[in-house]
């Protein structure tokens, strides 16, 4: 049995204020599905199957280059971390797993840490490197890049970083490596393109030699910073090659912020998934760059045309099921709060997109009927399916309204009564 952190009885005191409206506006909702040929119970039972991973870094606030303003409470280990973590699975029910980046959150003891997430509920999703920043008594700087450095030592040590994510994900319990590196240029010249991605390759390959048969190494690209002129894996274009070159266990990452602003993602991810190299995605939702705000927040309906052809490509082949995870960073909000919400936009999404009408899709763009095949998606995308959503919480003895009762449990003020105010004054993560 779990020890979870929410009470079972202020979930149900919660769900009573609540339920006879959910139940009214489940059964209106299923009247017009059923209108569609579309079955509610179905629906529901996809919205428990889906499940997206929590970054464990999006549990403290996360802060902007110029400044972090840290909350109350924050966590204080990886240990706290989980606890969070596991709050925001029992109240979104969509949320079993946390995503760890090594340094920042190096267990002592790997196996106490995987035991404490068990009792918690929780396990252990893709390990994540971080060869962006430099730590304490790090012999190598990663100031002019890690694994596509100029120096061979510097890419040894971040190799090595990798390969211990590697060893310590076996005994958590993951089943890949997700690799995301800051190097790149700042100046036109300083680095010759060619000669880093070169060196990145032969990095990359050495960390995938020591990947065991049935993990995966997820590469993500971005298009800028920390560097701001050039990346070494700077598109999905790139990330495409070099996954390509590393084989079939080497993935893309999509991460939604990732792009310049007016780029089509839901056209990168219908590319990479008819070349079978679409691994896994990062959600969070951006207006200018890498914004690293709430999913869904900012533009729900690019969030629904992702998922549309996720959803599309996972109807015509069954074993297509990619990673997802959030990837977020919460300056002003309790980060609880925005993983809950953004968690159940992701869902939200997913399920809407299993709405759209697959088959008057197909006839609409074979008869190059551009307006029907637009309505069909807004139709979909139209459609409030909270109910659903709220259904598939209640039968994992989830809450209908999750954020009303998280306020209601003052998680928040009870864990910083034992975790100290952290002093501000530091920028934030990347
Ligand atoms: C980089 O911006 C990134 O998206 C990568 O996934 C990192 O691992 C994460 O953010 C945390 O900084
Ligand atoms: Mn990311």
């Amino acid at each position: 049995m779990s020890e979870f952190l929410i009470s079972n009885d202020l979930i149900t005191q919660c769900n009573e204020i609540s339920a006879k409206s959910h139940e009214e506006d489940f059964e209106k909702l299923a009247i017009l599905l059923d209108r569609k040929s579309l079955s509610i119970s179905d629906l529901v039972s996809k919205a428990s199957n889906y499940n997206v991973a929590i970054p464990s870094w999006g549990t403290g606030t996360g802060g902007t280059r110029f400044a972090r303003y840290p909350g109350k409470g924050e966590p204080r280990d990886i240990f706290d971390k989980v606890d969070d973590c596991s709050v925001i699975n029992q109240l979104s029910a969509c949320t079993p797993s946390i995503s760890i980046h090594i340094p920042w959150d190096r267990p002592k003891d790997p196996n106490k840490l995987k035991d404490y997430a068990q009792n918690r509920g929780m396990c252990f999703d893709a390990m994540n490197s971080n060869t962006f920043q430099d730590q304490v008594g790090q012999k190598h700087s990663y100031k002019y890049g890690s694994l596509s450095h100029t120096n061979l030592d510097t890419r040894n040590q971040a190799i090595e970083l990798n390969i211990e994510c590697i060893e310590l994900g076996k005994i958590l319990g993951s089943k890949a490596l997700t690799v995301w590196i800051g190097d790149g240029s700042n100046f036109p010249g300083q680095s010759n393109f060619q000669k880093s991605f070169e060196r990145y390759l032969d990095s990359t390959s050495k960390i995938y030699t020591n990947l065991p048969d049935d993990w995966l190494m997820f590469l993500e690209h971005k298009i800028y910073e920390p560097a701001f002129y050039s990346t070494v894996i700077q598109d999905w274009g790139s990330n495409y090659l070099a996954a390509t070159e590393l084989g079939n266990k080497a993935q893309c990452l999509v991460d939604l912020g990732h792009h310049a602003p007016t780029v089509n993602i839901e056209m990168i991810v219908s590319r990479l998934i008819q070349f079978k190299k679409l691994g896994g995605f990062h959600f969070n939702d951006s207006k200018y760059g890498d914004d690293d705000l709430d999913s869904g927040s900012i533009n729900p309906y690019q969030l629904f045309l992702v998922f549309n052809e996720l959803v599309q490509a996972n109807l015509e082949d069954h074993n297509f099921k990619p990673a997802f995870m959030l990837d977020q960073s919460h300056n002003i909000t309790d980060p609880i709060e925005s993983l809950i919400i953004s968690a159940i936009e992701t869902q939200r999404a997913f399920i809407q997109a299993h709405i759209v009408d697959r088959e008057a899709l197909k006839v609409a763009q074979v008869e190059n009927d551009a307006l029907m095949a637009s309505e069909i998606l807004k139709n979909a995308f139209r459609t409030d399916v909270t109910p659903i959503l709220e259904k598939a919480r209640l039968n994992s003895n989830g809450p209908i309204d999750p954020l009303y009762c998280y306020r209601k449990s003052k998680y928040r003020s009870i864990v910083s009564e034992v975790r100290p105010i952290i002093a501000p004054g530091s920028s934030g993560i990347v």
